[in-house]
Protein backbone atom coordinates (compact mmCIF):
# COMPACT_ATOMS: atom_id res chain seq x y z
CA UNK A 1 0.00 0.00 0.00
CA UNK A 2 1.56 3.33 -1.03
CA UNK A 3 1.86 5.78 2.08
CA UNK A 4 -1.36 7.72 3.62
CA UNK A 5 0.31 10.92 2.40
CA UNK A 6 0.71 9.60 -1.50
CA UNK A 7 -2.92 8.09 -1.49
CA UNK A 8 -4.40 11.48 -0.27
CA UNK A 9 -2.50 13.37 -2.57
CA UNK A 10 -4.62 10.85 -5.33
CA UNK A 11 -7.74 11.97 -4.27
CA UNK A 12 -7.36 15.53 -3.36
CA UNK A 13 -5.97 16.33 -6.87
CA UNK A 14 -9.13 13.54 -8.78
CA UNK A 15 -11.13 16.17 -6.90
CA UNK A 16 -9.54 19.16 -7.95
CA UNK A 17 -8.69 17.77 -11.43
CA UNK A 18 -11.99 16.25 -11.80
CA UNK A 19 -10.60 13.24 -13.07
CA UNK A 20 -12.02 10.05 -11.52
CA UNK A 21 -8.98 7.65 -10.68
CA UNK A 22 -9.32 3.62 -10.14
CA UNK A 23 -10.01 2.27 -6.41
CA UNK A 24 -7.33 2.67 -4.06
CA UNK A 25 -8.44 -0.69 -1.48
CA UNK A 26 -10.73 -2.49 -3.71
CA UNK A 27 -10.55 -5.02 -1.40
CA UNK A 28 -11.37 -3.41 1.67
CA UNK A 29 -7.49 -4.42 3.28
CA UNK A 30 -7.08 -0.76 4.64
CA UNK A 31 -7.98 -0.92 8.45
CA UNK A 32 -10.71 2.08 8.76
CA UNK A 33 -8.27 4.11 10.75
CA UNK A 34 -6.02 4.26 8.03
CA UNK A 35 -8.98 5.53 5.53
CA UNK A 36 -9.61 8.13 7.95
CA UNK A 37 -6.21 9.30 8.19
CA UNK A 38 -5.93 9.59 4.12
CA UNK A 39 -9.32 11.26 4.17
CA UNK A 40 -7.90 14.09 7.19
CA UNK A 41 -4.27 14.41 4.92
CA UNK A 42 -6.51 15.06 2.17
CA UNK A 43 -9.14 17.55 3.49
CA UNK A 44 -5.48 18.71 5.39
CA UNK A 45 -4.54 19.53 1.69
CA UNK A 46 -7.66 22.27 0.66
CA UNK A 47 -7.33 23.52 4.35
CA UNK A 48 -3.09 24.78 3.16
CA UNK A 49 -4.99 26.18 0.09
CA UNK A 50 -7.00 28.21 2.10
CA UNK A 51 -10.53 26.71 3.00
CA UNK A 52 -11.65 26.72 6.02
CA UNK A 53 -12.98 23.42 8.22
CA UNK A 54 -17.43 24.02 8.17
CA UNK A 55 -18.29 21.22 10.12
CA UNK A 56 -19.54 16.99 8.93
CA UNK A 57 -21.38 15.47 7.37
CA UNK A 58 -22.61 12.19 8.69
CA UNK A 59 -22.86 9.37 5.48
CA UNK A 60 -24.93 5.46 5.56
CA UNK A 61 -27.35 6.99 7.92
CA UNK A 62 -29.82 4.18 6.39
CA UNK A 63 -30.22 1.12 7.68
CA UNK A 64 -30.13 0.18 3.88
CA UNK A 65 -26.90 1.65 3.12
CA UNK A 66 -25.35 0.12 5.86
CA UNK A 67 -26.51 -3.37 5.17
CA UNK A 68 -25.84 -2.63 1.51
CA UNK A 69 -22.33 -1.94 2.41
CA UNK A 70 -21.97 -4.62 5.45
CA UNK A 71 -21.38 -1.89 8.17
CA UNK A 72 -22.57 -1.42 11.49
CA UNK A 73 -21.78 2.49 11.95
CA UNK A 74 -22.38 5.54 9.56
CA UNK A 75 -19.55 7.17 8.43
CA UNK A 76 -18.25 10.62 8.52
CA UNK A 77 -16.56 13.11 6.24
CA UNK A 78 -14.93 16.53 6.90
CA UNK A 79 -17.01 19.67 5.26
CA UNK A 80 -14.92 22.95 3.73
CA UNK A 81 -15.85 26.43 2.99
CA UNK A 82 -14.83 25.34 -0.41
CA UNK A 83 -17.88 22.99 -0.70
CA UNK A 84 -20.57 25.34 0.21
CA UNK A 85 -22.79 26.34 -2.64
CA UNK A 86 -24.75 29.13 -2.29
CA UNK A 87 -28.49 28.55 -1.61
CA UNK A 88 -30.29 29.51 -5.14
CA UNK A 89 -26.53 30.02 -6.57
CA UNK A 90 -24.98 28.27 -9.26
CA UNK A 91 -22.21 25.50 -9.51
CA UNK A 92 -20.57 24.60 -12.48
CA UNK A 93 -21.71 21.19 -13.71
CA UNK A 94 -18.00 20.89 -14.59
CA UNK A 95 -16.41 21.14 -10.85
CA UNK A 96 -17.77 17.54 -11.08
CA UNK A 97 -17.14 13.73 -12.24
CA UNK A 98 -20.38 12.35 -12.12
CA UNK A 99 -22.14 14.53 -9.29
CA UNK A 100 -25.57 12.84 -7.45
CA UNK A 101 -27.51 15.05 -4.84
CA UNK A 102 -29.31 13.99 -1.71
CA UNK A 103 -32.30 15.78 0.10
CA UNK A 104 -30.86 16.12 3.99
CA UNK A 105 -31.51 18.19 7.16
CA UNK A 106 -28.86 20.35 8.59
CA UNK A 107 -27.44 21.82 11.92
CA UNK A 108 -25.22 24.71 13.24
CA UNK A 109 -24.09 23.98 16.43
CA UNK A 110 -24.03 27.02 19.48
CA UNK A 111 -21.57 24.70 21.47
CA UNK A 112 -18.87 22.41 21.33
CA UNK A 113 -20.01 18.85 20.99
CA UNK A 114 -18.12 15.78 22.08
CA UNK A 115 -18.03 12.18 22.75
CA UNK A 116 -20.48 9.90 24.07
CA UNK A 117 -23.52 12.54 24.32
CA UNK A 118 -27.48 11.83 25.17
CA UNK A 119 -29.77 12.70 22.93
CA UNK A 120 -30.33 15.71 25.09
CA UNK A 121 -27.38 17.15 24.85
CA UNK A 122 -27.08 16.75 21.24
CA UNK A 123 -30.51 18.47 20.81
CA UNK A 124 -29.18 21.71 23.79
CA UNK A 125 -26.57 22.29 21.24
CA UNK A 126 -28.41 22.96 18.26
CA UNK A 127 -28.43 26.75 17.07
CA UNK A 128 -30.74 26.01 14.78
CA UNK A 129 -31.70 23.53 11.75
CA UNK A 130 -32.20 23.68 8.14
CA UNK A 131 -33.60 22.01 4.64
CA UNK A 132 -30.27 20.88 2.86
CA UNK A 133 -28.86 19.19 -0.27
CA UNK A 134 -25.45 17.80 -0.16
CA UNK A 135 -23.54 16.99 -3.77
CA UNK A 136 -21.79 13.53 -3.37
CA UNK A 137 -19.50 12.67 -6.34
CA UNK A 138 -16.87 9.78 -5.38
CA UNK A 139 -13.67 10.53 -7.11
CA UNK A 140 -13.66 6.82 -8.08
CA UNK A 141 -14.61 5.58 -11.55
CA UNK A 142 -18.28 4.40 -11.92
CA UNK A 143 -19.36 5.43 -8.58
CA UNK A 144 -17.52 2.25 -7.13
CA UNK A 145 -15.72 1.62 -3.91
CA UNK A 146 -14.96 -0.31 -0.67
CA UNK A 147 -15.94 1.18 2.34
CA UNK A 148 -12.54 1.89 2.83
CA UNK A 149 -12.38 3.42 -0.24
CA UNK A 150 -15.39 5.85 0.16
CA UNK A 151 -13.96 6.84 4.14
CA UNK A 152 -10.90 7.34 2.52
CA UNK A 153 -12.12 9.76 -0.39
CA UNK A 154 -14.36 11.87 2.49
CA UNK A 155 -17.51 10.30 2.13
CA UNK A 156 -18.20 11.06 -1.43
CA UNK A 157 -18.54 14.67 -0.09
CA UNK A 158 -18.61 17.45 -2.52
CA UNK A 159 -21.17 20.31 -1.90
CA UNK A 160 -23.48 21.16 0.41
CA UNK A 161 -26.16 23.96 0.12
CA UNK A 162 -28.23 25.26 3.10
CA UNK A 163 -31.44 26.89 3.53
CA UNK A 164 -33.06 28.67 5.91
CA UNK A 165 -31.80 28.82 9.67
CA UNK A 166 -35.07 27.75 12.09
CA UNK A 167 -35.67 27.37 15.06
CA UNK A 168 -35.43 23.77 16.56
CA UNK A 169 -37.43 24.06 19.29
CA UNK A 170 -40.78 22.67 16.99
CA UNK A 171 -40.34 18.91 16.72
CA UNK A 172 -38.07 17.95 13.38
CA UNK A 173 -37.99 14.68 14.03
CA UNK A 174 -40.80 13.40 10.95
CA UNK A 175 -41.22 16.28 8.68
CA UNK A 176 -41.92 15.55 5.13
CA UNK A 177 -40.12 16.83 2.56
CA UNK A 178 -39.79 16.44 -1.45
CA UNK A 179 -36.90 16.73 -3.54
CA UNK A 180 -37.51 18.35 -7.18
CA UNK A 181 -35.28 18.79 -10.64
CA UNK A 182 -36.85 21.18 -12.59
CA UNK A 183 -40.04 21.30 -10.51
CA UNK A 184 -40.90 18.06 -11.15
CA UNK A 185 -40.65 16.28 -7.80
CA UNK A 186 -38.08 13.13 -8.03
CA UNK A 187 -38.23 11.77 -4.81
CA UNK A 188 -40.67 12.13 -1.64
CA UNK A 189 -39.11 11.23 2.10
CA UNK A 190 -39.60 12.20 5.68
CA UNK A 191 -36.49 13.36 7.60
CA UNK A 192 -37.07 10.12 10.11
CA UNK A 193 -35.79 8.16 7.65
CA UNK A 194 -32.76 9.79 8.85
CA UNK A 195 -31.91 7.18 11.46
CA UNK A 196 -35.34 7.34 12.96
CA UNK A 197 -34.61 10.40 14.12
CA UNK A 198 -32.12 13.20 12.31
CA UNK A 199 -30.99 13.84 16.00
CA UNK A 200 -29.46 10.60 16.51
CA UNK A 201 -26.98 11.59 13.08
CA UNK A 202 -25.74 14.21 15.99
CA UNK A 203 -25.15 12.35 18.50
CA UNK A 204 -22.65 9.90 16.08
CA UNK A 205 -21.29 12.65 15.05
CA UNK A 206 -20.16 13.52 18.39
CA UNK A 207 -18.64 10.57 18.96
CA UNK A 208 -17.06 9.82 15.87
CA UNK A 209 -15.60 13.16 15.41
CA UNK A 210 -14.22 13.39 18.74
CA UNK A 211 -12.82 10.23 18.84
CA UNK A 212 -10.71 11.32 15.90
CA UNK A 213 -9.36 14.23 17.78
CA UNK A 214 -11.74 17.13 16.29
CA UNK A 215 -14.81 17.88 18.90
CA UNK A 216 -17.51 19.28 16.72
CA UNK A 217 -16.87 23.38 17.00
CA UNK A 218 -19.89 25.88 18.06
CA UNK A 219 -20.59 27.34 14.27
CA UNK A 220 -20.28 24.15 12.68
CA UNK A 221 -22.58 22.64 10.50
CA UNK A 222 -23.48 19.06 10.64
CA UNK A 223 -25.19 17.40 7.77
CA UNK A 224 -27.01 14.57 9.17
CA UNK A 225 -27.58 12.65 6.28
CA UNK A 226 -29.60 11.45 3.01
CA UNK A 227 -33.32 10.96 3.35
CA UNK A 228 -34.12 9.72 0.35
CA UNK A 229 -31.54 7.92 -2.15
CA UNK A 230 -29.96 10.78 -3.86
CA UNK A 231 -30.57 12.01 -7.75
CA UNK A 232 -27.82 12.26 -10.74
CA UNK A 233 -27.27 15.83 -11.20
CA UNK A 234 -27.61 16.84 -15.26
CA UNK A 235 -26.01 20.02 -16.58
CA UNK A 236 -28.58 23.39 -16.86
CA UNK A 237 -31.08 21.55 -14.27
CA UNK A 238 -32.31 23.34 -10.85
CA UNK A 239 -32.32 20.85 -7.84
CA UNK A 240 -34.69 21.71 -4.64
CA UNK A 241 -35.73 19.95 -1.19
CA UNK A 242 -38.91 21.27 0.65
CA UNK A 243 -39.06 20.54 3.88
CA UNK A 244 -42.40 20.69 5.81
CA UNK A 245 -42.27 24.12 8.03
CA UNK A 246 -38.62 24.11 7.24
CA UNK A 247 -38.57 25.93 3.88
CA UNK A 248 -36.74 25.15 0.69
CA UNK A 249 -32.85 24.60 -0.25
CA UNK A 250 -31.43 24.94 -4.39
CA UNK A 251 -28.94 25.69 -7.09
CA UNK A 252 -28.89 25.62 -10.64
CA UNK A 253 -25.99 23.24 -12.31
CA UNK A 254 -23.95 25.09 -14.86
CA UNK A 255 -25.34 24.59 -18.39
CA UNK A 256 -24.43 21.91 -20.38
CA UNK A 257 -20.55 21.44 -22.43
CA UNK A 258 -21.00 24.15 -25.67
CA UNK A 259 -19.37 22.27 -28.83
CA UNK A 260 -16.28 23.37 -27.83
CA UNK A 261 -16.48 20.78 -24.96
CA UNK A 262 -16.58 24.05 -22.50
CA UNK A 263 -18.35 23.56 -19.55
CA UNK A 264 -20.11 26.30 -17.41
O1 LIG B 1 -24.85 9.05 2.89
C1 LIG B 1 -23.93 9.51 2.23
O2 LIG B 1 -23.68 10.74 2.16
C2 LIG B 1 -23.12 8.48 1.56
C3 LIG B 1 -21.92 8.97 0.91
C4 LIG B 1 -21.03 7.85 0.49
C5 LIG B 1 -21.65 6.86 -0.37
C6 LIG B 1 -22.08 7.37 -1.68
O3 LIG B 1 -21.31 8.05 -2.36
O4 LIG B 1 -23.20 7.03 -2.06
MG1 LIG C 1 -25.23 12.75 2.39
Amino acid sequence: MKPIAELAAILDDAAREVRAVSQIDPDNRLALEAAYAIQKASIGRRVARGETRAGVKMGFTSRAKMVQMGISDLIWGRLTSGMQIEEGGSVAFKRFVHPRAEPELAFVLKKSLAGDVTLAQAFASIEAVAPALEVIDSRYQDFKFSLTDVVADNASSSGFVLGPWCDPAPDFSNLGLTMNIDGRVVQVGSTAAILGHPLRSLVAAARLSAAAGEPLQAGWVVMAGGATPAEWLKPGSYVSVEVERLGVAGFHVGAAPSAEGERT
